[in-house]
């Protein structure tokens, strides 16, 4: 038996004390109805997507209608939904979710769309939905939609525009992100199992590696590159928005797909991460902002999206650093009530106030309960879907939260809500039967991809 060292046993109790989250044992009963409560409410929002927006990307919580991405839909919330439902056996929604993609998804539509954002909540949620649900309509839609993506990555160095046009190819938007650019791995990996054909993959890793060899000489990367001259146009380096989901897919690409290139980018990237942005303080540890060549702070700020951090830390077998940050994403988290988007770690003073229903906090918990079955991350998980179940809920569904410190709500629920931020809340309390980790790896949307035998 591996004995653990102290300090790490200490980490949880320490929380529990600073933050004040009840110690009482949770029973097999009190987690059943967590599970039951996040079904619950997983059943709301979707009666109102039907009921307001029914067939439109997205539900608009206050002002109860649909809204639209681009100029027509493209069923988001249906498709980033259903295997979330099917997880949490709700057969009916499933069943209403597939019937509304199969109505209404096509993409021969003239539109300019966002690769990124197209590739992980489209081409993951298909890819997953037919990994779970066999119907090989998924798949189809999938493949399509891969296809159309292509082009996006025609520019002289491999790394892709940020949008391309859905039927002619046409791509705009030359200066990019990392996380934009190297978050199609998992997804473009997955086209090339099903389709035999080498290019997506081939295309997604070169994309991925162009961001990699621009690294700084001290291994960090910057925040905006141009696509066109390979050159770095923001060279400040975080671990949050624009960035984030870039080092996600380094180390999840080993996991899926045993990519050995892979593992060791993630590995070279983590020690200069750790090296240069983490931040030890008496709260717990967070991430900092410094320019990717001297590796001087520029702004100390942490948020709701490096959150992640912890899990991926946790993933990859980093267990202490993990669990100091989620000491410093609890401190977030409780300090405001719910967690804004953006914050000074060394002033405690918010710099972007809203809550946009952010998943990476709870599925931080997630990785380190499942890891550790410390009962403090059970504890922590109910505290932040507490706060968000009494505080987002509207009478159409959950609303984001347009600003922490007063709590006035935004019209806005994102489909990841039902991709990543229920299913996290889910998977936290369910039996562990219900999703085993070593047979699947969620993509950065949370679609769990099953790992090749
Ligand atoms: C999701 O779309 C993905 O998790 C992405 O990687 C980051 N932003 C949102 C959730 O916060």
């Amino acid at each position: 038996m591996k004995v653990k060292p102290l300090s790490i046993l200490l980490i949880p109790i320490l929380i529990a004390i600073a933050y004040q989250l009840p110690a009482q044992h949770l029973s097999e009963e009190a987690k059943k109805q967590q599970c039951d409560r996040i079904v619950e409410a997983c059943h709301h929002a979707w009666t109102g997507y039907k009921q307001y927006a029914n067939g439109y990307d997205a539900l608009m919580p206050i002002s109860r209608k649909g809204m639209n991405w681009y100029s027509s839909s493209l069923m988001m919330t249906p498709v980033d939904a259903f295997d979330t439902f099917v997880l949490m056996k709700m057969k009916k929604e499933a069943e209403e979710a597939k019937a509304l993609i199969f109505s209404g998804l096509n993409f021969n539509r003239n539109m300019d769309v966002q690769v990124f954002e197209v590739t992980i909540r489209f081409l993951g949620g298909l890819i997953a939905s037919y990994e779970l649900d066999g119907d090989p309509r998924f798949l189809n839609l999938a493949k399509d939609l891969g296809k159309r993506l292509l082009p996006a990555f025609n520019s002289p160095t491999g790394m892709p525009f940020r949008y391309v046009n859905l039927v002619t190819g046409k791509t705009r938007d030359a200066l990019n992100n990392p996380a934009e650019i190297g978050t199609c791995l998992l997804e473009f990996g997955k086209l090339t199992q099903y389709t035999g054909d080498s290019i997506y993959y081939k295309t997604a890793k070169k994309a991925s590696f162009e961001v990699f060899k621009r690294r700084s000489r001290i291994g960090l990367v910057g925040t905006v590159i141009d696509v066109t001259t390979g050159k770095w146009v923001n060279t400040e380096s975080q671990i949050g928005a624009r960035i984030d989901s870039y080092y996600e897919y380094l180390y999840k690409a080993w996991l899926l797909f045993g990519d050995k290139d892979c593992k060791a980018a993630w590995d070279t990237s983590n020690v200069a991460i750790i090296k240069y942005l983490y931040v030890k303080t008496q709260k717990g540890a967070f991430f900092t902002r410094v320019d990717m060549n001297t590796g001087k702070e520029t702004h100390p700020l942490y948020g709701a999206l490096d959150a992640f951090y912890a899990g991926i830390l946790t993933l990859s077998g980093n267990l202490t650093l993990a669990q100091n940050i989620q000491q410093g994403n609890t401190y977030m988290w409780v300090k405001f009530k719910i967690e804004p988007e953006e914050f000074n770690f060394r002033t405690d003073s918010i710099t972007y106030p809203n809550y946009a229903l952010r998943p990476e906090n709870l599925e931080s918990c997630f990785y380190l309960y499942r890891e550790t079955h410390d009962e403090q991350f059970l504890r922590m998980g109910k505290r932040m879907i507490d706060d968000i179940l009494s505080t987002c809920r509207t009478e159409a569904g959950f609303a984001a939260v347009k600003d922490v410190r007063t709590l006035e709500l935004e019209d806005s629920m994102e489909s990841f809500f039902f991709a990543e931020t229920l299913k996290y809340a889910y998977l936290i309390f369910a039996p562990e039967s219900n999703l085993d980790l070593k047979k699947i790896v969620f993509t950065t949307e949370a679609h769990p991809f099953k790992i090749a035998k």
